[in-house]
């Protein structure tokens, strides 16, 4: 046999055990997907103990290639070659697979498992993380180690995916694969698992494209590798797909994509190529036949055979030392060679903002501006000190203001526009009209762990990309998300652009703050508590229209820091407040104008800016209490709907919202129709005091 790989057949019977593990931990409790996992194993295999640069005993090195299963039902391929390459899986966590608490969780999570980069399972995100994670390769050498040759730098890196048809079928594939290629991302590889069988069994029934033809017009350099076609052994396959793999990497502008025809769950005596073995146990006859058919005794579960346990660690350990061997030195070499480069890594591994952030904030004068305005001058004054903050927007940066100026596009200079001059370092993100991706890739950015990503579109596209954002609330990648355009405030463009339910919807993912400033200075500092939050997503929410800066200090508003505690006095009522308007955003600047109307009928009446929920939740209990006193009627004011305001006015205060859709008319023809004026807040807070 063609044996490039020096495929022994200690490498041979680690696949079958990866099979059987599979097989086996299905079994035990009862429900998981074992088909894939038993037909992919050789395939991981080869990518963990040949293809991945990467050292189990130190998983999160820096110098490592970046693994994703996009197809995350299928998190047994990954668990098994995790377990095999020594990243800290045991065999305990074979018989825990799927049950609460263990490190082998029905669908790979990152943060949790050691070794798994990416938290998958919605199928086709992965993908789009992943392409994320190679233009990151690009951006952190670019920030760091510019100068070094292609391939040369310690930030060089490779990121490889493994897919099915379910990922292929999803849109985000489609819309993240067609970036990659604009990219030219030559780092990235796409495997393509094509089995032909989803949950329903042949997709021919919903699936009738060439995929990789599909790819090719994307203008990925594309390849085959059939497993099903006249062989004997898969190994001859193994190589083969070895050889591709790295002829591939000769291809260095754009990215591959493998497909790889399979059959689900061979070899399974009597169930290969049947959807049943797709999310299903196998049954004891058919898994015994298994270990029967691969030389495993079928009365043992769980059997793993030292002798292949200890090749397999020995092989990853040993090629981890290889590769460190080379890198180590390189690095220490770049880090005396590159003293200002260093400190920078230094800060950024730990995620530290910069010192100087504060001092680099804008502040707005009294005037009129609207906050996605401001938005855009916030980045402008922090490009200088936050290198690592990047970015970009789905087709709609002149509209919300998320370009710095004088930078370059992350772009192959080949592909530079009239507008926009593209470096292949550069910090202006162009994602096109692909929301869905835009998150993805964000996500992808910010499980990189250097840089800091940002993506912006209209707040009522948010939903086009709602599952990348409820995916970086539940990784905690600090992605940050900029959406304008945030109420009926849009006006003309009627409802189909207006937003209405959103902000509550998306108050109501765990681990994401919203926050919504009331003007330009709020803006700053939101941006600067966005930056200090290296744990969990922020969205920051933006005002199409022009909104009054408020005056700050003494005998006027608040200080606008205090935006970071998410919920503050920002005017105080003139006595002992018996009433307390809330508002978020545009709202806040009508709140000051009800007040002073409620003041000169002798109401004492405090205005409270509450930009985050989130912020305001996790103060201490006295200071929230200091702010709403429980003694005084409430009445929030949001153009959107009230849902959750409930829980911050009380069965006695009343909001002030809008329960229905919007309308194509002028913003403020809009309000005013719906009960966003002075009056009506005074009319309601007098309806409540009463
Ligand atoms: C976005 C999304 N929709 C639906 C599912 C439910 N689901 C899990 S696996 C699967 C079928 C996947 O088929 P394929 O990728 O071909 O995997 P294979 O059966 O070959 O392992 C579906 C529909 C999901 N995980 N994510
Ligand atoms: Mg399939």
């Amino acid at each position: 046999m063609n044996n490039p790989l020096l495929w022994t057949d200690l490498d041979a019977k680690a696949v079958d055990t990866a099979r059987i593990l599979a097989a086996d931990a299905v079994e035990k409790v009862g429900n998981g997907h074992p088909g894939t996992a038993i037909s992919l194993a050789p395939i991981a295999y080869l990518l963990y103990q040949k293809v991945l640069t990467g050292d189990p005993a130190d998983p999160t090195w820096v110098g490592r290639d970046r693994f994703v299963l996009s197809a995350g039902h299928s998190s047994l391929t990954q668990y098994t070659q995790l377990f095999l390459a020594g990243y800290g899986l045991g065999v305990e966590d074979w018989a825990a697979l799927r049950t609460f608490g263990s490190l082998t969780p029905g669908h790979p999570e990152f943060g949790h498992t050691a070794g798994v980069e990416c938290t998958t399972g919605p199928l086709g995100a992965g993908i789009s993380n992943a392409v994320g994670m190679a233009m990151a390769a690009r951006k952190e050498r670019g920030l760091l180690d510019p100068d070094a040759p292609a391939g040369e730098s310690v930030f060089d890196r490779y990121v490889y995916t493994i897919a099915g048809d379910g990922c292929m079928q999803e849109g985000v594939a489609s819309e993240a694969s067609s970036l990659a290629a604009t990219q030219d991302l030559g780092n990235l590889f796409l495997i393509y698992d094509d089995n032909r069988i989803s949950i329903e069994g042949e997709t021919k029934i919903a699936f009738s494209e060439d995929v990789q033809a599909r790819y090719a017009a994307y203008g990925w350099d594309t390849h085959h590798v059939d497993f099903t076609n006249g062989f004997t052994t898969y190994e001859e396959k193994v190589a083969e797909l070895y050889e591709v793999i790295q002829a591939c990497k000769q291809v260095t502008a754009r990215p591959h994509f493998i497909k790889v025809t399979t059959v689900i769950g061979w070899p399974l005596p009597t169930k290969a190529g049947d959807h049943s073995v797709h999310g299903a146990k196998l049954g004891a006859a058919e898994v015994a036949a298994l270990k029967t058919a691969l030389g495993f005794d079928p009365e043992v579960n769980f059997q793993v055979d030292a002798e292949v346990l200890a090749h397999a660690r020995g092989n990853a350990a040993a090629r981890a030392a290889e590769a460190k061997a080379i890198w180590t030195p390189k690095y220490q070499a770049w880090r005396s060679s590159n003293p200002e480069g260093a400190a920078l890594f230094d800060r950024l591994v730990t995620r530290r903002p910069p010192e100087g952030l504060e001092a680099a904030l804008p502040v707005f004068a009294p005037g009129k501006k609207a906050t996605r305005a401001a938005s855009g001058e916030v980045l402008n004054a922090l490009a200088g000190v936050v290198p690592e903050l990047w970015g970009g927007s789905a087709d709609l940066a002149g509209s919300n203001n998320t370009t710095m100026k004088g930078e370059p596009s992350f772009l192959p200079p080949g592909r530079s526009s009239h507008e926009f001059a593209g470096n292949l370092y550069g910090r202006t993100l162009h994602f096109g009209i692909r929301e869905h991706a835009m998150g993805g890739v964000l996500n992808g950015i910010a499980a990189s762990g250097l840089t800091r990503p940002y993506g912006a579109t209209f707040f009522v596209f948010a939903d086009y990309m709602r599952p990348p954002v409820r995916l970086a609330a539940l990784s905690g990648h600090p992605s940050i998300f900029v959406w304008t355009h945030d109420s009926v405030g849009v006006g003309e463009d009627g409802p189909t652009h207006q937003p209405v339910e959103h902000l509550w919807s998306y108050r109501a993912i765990p681990g994401l703050d919203v926050v919504r400033p009331a003007d330009a200075n709020e803006t700053a500092h939101a941006w600067a508590q966005a930056l200090r939050i290296t744990d969990h997503p922020v969205a920051i929410v933006l005002s199409r229209q022009d909104l009054p800066i408020f005056e700050r200090g003494e005998g006027a508003c608040a200080p606008a820091e205090l935006t970071a505690k998410g919920g503050y006095v920002l005017k105080e009522a003139s006595g002992e407040p018996t009433l307390v308007l809330l508002a978020t955003g545009s709202e806040v600047a009508l709140a000051v104008e009800a007040q002073a109307l409620l003041e000169a009928e002798g109401i004492s009446t405090r205005v409270v800016s509450m930009p985050c929920l989130e912020w305001f939740d996790a103060q201490p209990v006295e200071y929230r209490a200091e702010v709403l006193p429980a003694a005084a009627i409430k009445v929030s004011i949001e153009a959107g709907i009230a849902l959750g305001w409930r829980n911050y006015v009380g069965d006695r205060g009343r909001s002030v919202s809008l329960e229905h859709f919007g309308a194509s008319a002028a913003a403020t023809t809009l309000f005013a129709e719906y009960g966003f004026t002075a009056a009506n807040v005074v009319a309601t807070a007098k309806a409540a005091l009463a």
